[in-house]
């Protein structure tokens, strides 16, 4: 077995990798180890920066992001019982559009299987040659090598890919609190984001459709879904999510929930001989900045230029530059995230003074243009080649 890329991981970052190397005539496999529906359910981010929806778009699997897709121009934050508006097209000239994860990996799928892409469901990688190069997978019970000329590490956070780099450098954060997440059928409260601050935690308002709704509660990070009805739920959303002229959150059933801890991570290089990694291989952010996904598909949009150029002229030039490239952007992502992160979150180890300093730096970022552009050109992401 036999081809050009090897990409280890159905995501976002795999299914895209291969999608933009078959439109340059390069030839992948994609190796997933969950079947199809998992892959298209497994809820998650919901946030695309522009750059991001431009590449889908230019790709030719922006149909249903176009229809679909809403378009924001602005988010909320909320603190001290009052709302303030964060205008990111004014001060940046870019939008951010809410389209799903979930969505994303269907029109995916869907596009590679009717370009006769071989995308393998039930295939888990088990070892990865980076020399050679190949890759070992099980499937149906049997082992099986795939012979290739590079392999994208695109499997995850916990993938085998980022332990096959030999040396690799790991720089992280974990932080004192996870989000429990719901999916809900209600109308959202708001057209906008919201998120919260506020003395009991953090609070955000999502949403994925007009009748659907996406909500995050911060929580401990060892916290147990089962004390959670969806009662206890919404009244600690609405309390969080309470101002003084008496906004209303609207309730619904919850069809989704989960718990996820937050995590800052980046590895070090991302390449090794002919193991390349991207997406959450590679790294991890804590959502409040909603960047994950969003550098995922920088990565494989930089890999795919760099194999493009491999296979077109034989110069590695873009190969050898790609690892550094991603990085300078991964920790613009990573500080960004950090910075959201631990302006909105309650650390319960703060003391009055850590809290003070903290609603200072939030009143600033609401009445300083300077300091509400920063926030709104990282939220909307930087240029690719920044
Ligand atoms: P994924 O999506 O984890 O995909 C990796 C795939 O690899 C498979 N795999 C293997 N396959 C074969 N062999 C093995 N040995 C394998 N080991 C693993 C896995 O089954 C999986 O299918 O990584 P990828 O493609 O790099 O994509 C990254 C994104 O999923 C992630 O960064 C975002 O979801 C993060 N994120 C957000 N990002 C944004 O840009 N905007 C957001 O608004 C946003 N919100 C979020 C988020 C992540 C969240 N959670 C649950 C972590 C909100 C949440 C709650
Ligand atoms: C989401 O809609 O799931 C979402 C949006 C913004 C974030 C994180 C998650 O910062």
């Amino acid at each position: 077995m036999r081809t050009q890329v090897a990409i280890a991981g159905g995501g976002p970052a795999g299914l895209l990798l291969s999608h933009l190397l078959h439109l340059r005539g390069i030839a992948s496999v994609v190796l997933e180890s969950r079947d199809r529906a998992y892959v298209e359910r497994r809820q998650r981010a919901g946030m695309l920066e522009q750059g991001t929806t431009d590449v889908l778009r230019e790709s030719g699997v922006g149909e249903r992001l176009d229809r679909e897709g809403l378009v924001h121009h602005g988010l909320e934050l909320r603190f001290g019982g009052a709302g303030h508006r964060v205008p990111l097209t004014d001060l940046t000239g870019r939008t951010v559009t809410v389209y799903a994860q979930t969505e994303i990996v269907k029109d995916l799928v869907a596009r590679r299987l009717a370009d006769g892409g071989d995308v393998r469901f039930g295939a888990e990688v088990l070892a990865i040659d980076t020399a050679g190069a190949s890759v070992t997978f099980r499937q149906d019970g049997r082992v099986h090598t795939l012979e290739c000329d590079y392999v994208a590490g695109c499997d995850g956070f916990h993938g085998v890919s980022r332990p096959a780099v030999p040396g690799v450098r790991t720089f992280s954060r974990d932080y004192p609190f996870a989000w429990l997440g719901i999916l809900a059928d209600v109308p959202p409260s708001t057209d906008e984001l919201i998120y919260a601050m506020h003395e009991r935690g953090f609070a955000l308002h999502s949403l994925r459709s007009p009748t659907v709704s996406r909500l995050y509660l911060q929580v401990a990070p060892d916290e147990d879904l089962a004390a959670w009805p969806d009662a206890r739920i919404w009244d600690e959303l609405a309390a969080r999510f309470a101002t003084a002229d008496g906004w209303e959150l609207r309730r619904g059933p919850v069809t989704d929930r989960s718990v996820t801890p937050m995590r800052s991570f980046v590895a070090e290089p991302m390449r090794h001989d002919r193991l390349f990694l991207a997406g959450d291989a590679a790294h991890i952010v804590p959502p409040t900045g909603a960047k994950g996904l969003n550098l995922a598909v920088s990565d494989v949009t930089l890999l795919a230029r760099a194999l493009t150029e491999r296979y077109a002229s034989g110069s590695e030039g873009l190969l050898d530059a790609y690892s550094a490239a991603c990085l300078r952007r991964v920790w613009r992502a990573e500080h960004f995230s950090y910075w959201m992160t631990t302006l909105l979150h309650v650390d319960p180890a703060a003391d009055g003074f850590a809290r003070r300093l903290q609603r200072s730096h939030l009143d600033y970022v609401v009445s300083s243009e300077a300091a509400a552009r920063t926030l709104a050109e990282n939220y909307t992401g930087l240029p690719l080649e920044g």
